[in-house]
């Protein structure tokens, strides 16, 4: 059942006039925009606006609503879910959306004008497609050198896009040879995409080059993990996405270069815990074949395998047991396999 996330500021009331005291109002400005929050994921069914109705209605014709993950450009260039067609037959404006985010932004995407919202009420449910989240967020990371504050490593996992380095929101290591950036995501992740944001206020072919890496391992502070992708250009400022269906609990970024600078205003890793389990098996099983015998042994392996669901691995080579029966027939041969 679809549940009402959020109001806007008070109690579910949608009064249209603006004298009511029940609305928002920016200043006149460019592109003026509203956001809210909700401060988890949502997989958010509709979105309700109302307008008001004592002055200025039309204000409101060609506002956006965007709902997404981002904050980049204060959240304003999150997917749309709908641009709002003034009328002058309702107050309220129902909106289908079915889209996954945190934040729900309306905007008027117009340069000198008001954005006047009597209530925006978002409709969904909590806990949206786990595919969609961002593993990255709350992680550790650190990176081959950090001689400024500014731009410790944990900046590129702080959910915030900002391309500008000053803006305390990306990774910056010193110049050195093949600099490197590491998120240890703490369990292993069957991570489906990787999302970089390119520092956008300079020098953005500094990560031309760079390779992303996934893995268990830390030989090599991780760098040596299979790669995923290399990176051959991200235009300044702009985010690329990597598609890596791989598993890992720790995701590199490296420049295989002597003599670089890495710097990352963000790295967003989409994927789901990965689950695997190890069991041990013993298996007592009667044969006439001769298991003695390294290609028999195999043959019978492969036939153990394919009825499994399992992926199976020998951890001791089969051992011949004899079982007596009291003192009937000759018994049968039984081996055991672990
Ligand atoms: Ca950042």
């Amino acid at each position: 059942m679809n549940k009402k996330v959020t109001i806007l500021n008070d109690k579910h009331q949608r009064p249209p006039e603006f004298s009511a005291g029940s609305c928002t109002v920016t200043v006149y400005s460019l592109q003026p925009w509203w956001r809210v929050d909700l401060l988890a994921q949502y997989q958010i069914s509709s979105v309700v606006i109302t307008n008001r109705v004592d002055c200025c209605s039309q204000r409101i014709d060609g506002a956006e609503i965007r709902i997404g993950n981002s904050l980049e450009n204060d959240g304003n260039n999150n997917p749309r879910c709908a641009v709002i067609k003034y009328t002058s037959d309702s107050s309220s404006y129902n909106f289908s959306c079915n889209m996954i985010g945190r934040y729900v932004n309306v905007i008027i995407p117009q340069n000198g004008t008001t954005l006047t919202l009597c209530e925006v009420e978002v409709y969904g449910v909590l806990g949206a497609i786990s595919l969609q989240t961002d593993v990255a967020l709350g992680k550790i990371a650190t990176q081959s050198s950090s001689s400024y504050p500014m731009f410790l490593a944990p900046f590129a996992i702080d959910g915030n896009r900002d391309s500008n380095v000053y803006a305390m929101s990306c990774s910056y290591t010193d110049y050195y040879f093949k600099p490197w950036w590491r998120v240890d995501l703490l369990i292993e992740y069957q991570i489906s995409s990787v999302v970089i944001t390119n520092r956008g206020d300079c020098c953005p072919t500094r990560i031309d080059g760079a390779e992303i890496r996934i893995g268990n391992s830390l030989e090599n502070n991780g760098n040596n993990n299979p790669r995923c992708a290399v990176i051959t250009d991200i235009p300044a400022g702009s985010s690329s996405t990597f598609s890596c269906d791989m598993i890992g609990r720790y995701v590199n970024v490296v420049i295989p270069k002597n003599g670089a600078i890495l710097t990352l205003c963000e790295v967003e890793i989409y994927g789901v815990p990965a689950v695997t389990k190890k069991i041990n098996l013993r298996v007592k099983f009667h044969t006439s074949e001769d298991m003695i015998d390294s290609t028999t042994r195999h043959n019978v392996f492969q036939q153990f395998q394919m009825v499994s669901a399992l992926k199976l691995y020998w951890t001791q080579e089969p051992e011949l047991e004899h079982e007596n029966k009291g003192f009937s027939d000759p018994s049968p041969v039984h081996y055991i396999q672990r």
